[in-house]
C-alpha cells in the first residue's frame, strides 16, 4: 500500500460515506471501492427516502388536480424546480425545464432551435463532446441541411481554442460544448470561448453533464444560453434532469413535444400553447424523480461546493501520483484544469480486462469509449478505462485503485 499525507477536507468523509447504504456493499469479499459515479453517481438516503415518501404519502399527477394530494404533489414538484434555480443561479424557475437527463435536454435544444434555422447554417461543436451532444445536431443537420463544424483538441486533452476561433463565422448560429469532459475530466474554460472575436454573441450551449456535480455552477456568470445536466449524476435519481434556457429563449422557440401540459387550447385547425417552462413539458413528468432531483440538490447544498472540488481533485491527484509508478500505464487527457476523472490505458492489455479483474478486488470503473468516439479518435486509442471520483471516496480508496492496478498489470503483462 502506497503511504502518502492524508488529504485535509472540511467535510467529514465518514460521516458523508454513511448517508450511502449502496457503499456499505461488499464486492467479491472485499469492501465496495465505488469510482465510476462519472456514469451514475450513489444515492444518499435523503434522496431515497424524498422519492420514496413522495410514492409512500403525498402522490398524484402535477398540474391537473383540484384535490389535496394532486396540489401538495404539484407544489413539491414546482419546489423541486426553484430547486433547480437556485442551484444554476438563473434568475426564474420560467428558465427551468424537467428533462428526463442530458440527453433528453439537448435534443429538445437542437429540434427546437434548429426548426429556426436555413439550410447552410453553422453549428460548432468538438471532438471531446458525449454523444449525447454530437448526434443531436448531426440529426437536425441531416434533416435540415446545416453544417456541424468540429472544434479540435490537443494532445493533452484541451479545447484548442485558436482553431475553435477560425470556426466562427457569419453563418455560426450555436456553439454546443461540454463544460467539463466525461473522459479527460477537461474543465473548458468558457469565458475564454466567449472572449473569441464573433463568439460572444453566439448562442452557447453548455452540457453540465459533469460540471453540474463537479463544480459550483453560476448560468449567469458562465454567460450560456443553455445549460443542461442530469440528476442521476448529481446523487438525484435516474430520469429527472433540466435545462436552463436564459431569458426568453423558451418564448421564442418552438416547442419539443407535442400533448398534454404543454397546450393551451387545440382546435380542430390550430393549437396554442401552454406558457414557458410548461409548454416544453408535455405529457406526465418524471414527477418522483424530479421532487427526487430536488432533493439531490439540497443534500448537496449541505456542503461546501469549493470544499467537494477539492477534495476529489486531491484524490485524483493521489490516484495519479501513484498511477504514474506504474510501467506502461498511459493517462488520457492532463489538462491544466481538470476535474475528478482519470482515463487510462496500460500497455497492450484491453480496458474491458483491466475493468474485470478491478471488480475482482472491489473497485468498480467504467471501460469503453464512454459514448465519445470522436474523442476516441483523436486521443489515438479506441478505448480507455476510466476511474472517477465524488464526494464520498475517500484517500483509502485512492490508494486501493492503485493497489488493485498493480495487481492487474502482474496478472495481465
Ligand atoms: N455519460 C455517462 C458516462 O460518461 C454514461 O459514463
Amino acid at each position: 500500500m502506497t503511504v502518502q499525507k492524508p488529504i485535509e477536507t472540511p467535510l467529514n468523509i465518514k460521516a458523508i460515506r454513511g448517508e450511502f447504504p449502496i457503499l456499505q456493499r461488499q464486492i467479491n469479499s472485499r469492501p465496495l471501492v465505488y469510482l465510476d459515479s462519472a456514469a451514475s453517481a450513489q444515492k444518499p438516503e435523503f434522496v431515497i427516502e424524498s422519492v420514496a415518501g413522495c410514492y409512500r404519502a403525498s402522490y398524484a399527477n402535477v398540474h391537473r388536480g383540484l384535490h389535496t394530494l394532486a396540489n401538495e404533489t404539484t407544489e413539491a414538484f414546482e419546489a423541486a424546480r426553484e430547486d433547480v434555480r437556485r442551484f444554476l443561479n438563473a434568475k426564474s424557475t420560467d428558465e427551468i425545464v424537467f428533462t428526463r437527463g442530458s440527453t433528453e435536454a439537448i435534443n429538445l435544444v437542437a429540434h427546437s432551435f434548429c426548426r429556426t434555422l436555413e439550410p447552410g447554417d453553422e453549428i460548432v461543436i468538438s471532438r471531446m463532446e458525449h454523444h449525447s451532444n454530437i448526434v443531436p445536431w448531426m440529426l437536425e443537420a441531416e434533416a435540415r441541411e446545416l453544417t456541424v463544424k468540429w472544434a479540435d483538441v490537443t494532445e493533452t486533452g484541451e479545447l484548442d481554442y485558436e482553431q475553435l476561433g477560425g470556426l466562427i463565422g457569419e453563418r455560426t448560429r450555436l456553439i454546443a460544448l461540454a463544460h467539463m469532459s466525461n473522459v479527460l475530466g477537461t474543465v473548458n474554460d468558457i469565458a475564454r470561448i466567449r472572449a473569441i472575436p464573433g463568439a460572444g454573441d453566439i448562442p452557447l450551449l453548455l452540457d453540465g453533464s459533469q460540471s453540474a456535480v463537479h463544480l459550483p455552477v453560476d448560468v449567469q456568470a458562465l454567460d450560456c444560453d443553455f445549460f443542461v445536466f442530469t440528476g442521476h449524476k448529481l446523487y438525484g435519481p435516474s430520469g429527472a434532469g433540466a435545462l436552463y434556457a436564459k431569458g426568453d429563449w423558451l418564448d421564442r422557440l418552438p416547442p419539443y413535444m407535442g400533448g398534454g401540459e404543454m397546450i393551451a387550447d387545440v382546435f380542430e385547425d390550430r393549437v396554442t400553447f401552454a406558457d414557458v417552462p410548461h409548454k416544453f413539458e408535455a405529457g406526465t413528468p418524471a414527477i418522483a424523480d424530479a421532487i427526487g432531483l430536488g432533493a439531490a440538490i439540497r443534500w448537496l447544498e449541505r456542503h461546501d461546493r469549493v470544499a467537494i472540488m477539492e477534495h476529489e481533485r486531491a484524490l485524483m491527484d493521489r490516484a495519479m501520483t501513484g498511477l504514474s509508478e506504474i510501467d506502461g500505464l498511459k493517462v488520457i487527457g492532463t489538462a491544466q484544469d481538470k476535474g475528478a476523472i482519470i482515463s487510462f490505458h496500460m500497455d497492450d492489455a484491453h480496458p474491458h480486462d483491466l475493468a474485470q479483474i478491478l471488480d475482482k478486488y472491489g473497485v468498480a470503473v467504467r471501460a469503453g469509449h464512454h459514448c465519445a468516439q470522436p474523442l476516441m479518435r483523436r486521443m489515438g486509442v479506441s478505448a480507455t478505462a476510466r476511474a472517477s471520483f465524488a464526494v464520498y471516496n475517500t484517500i483509502e480508496e485512492a490508494d486501493a485503485f492503485v493497489d488493485a492496478l498493480k495487481k492487474a498489470r502482474e496478472f495481465l503483462i
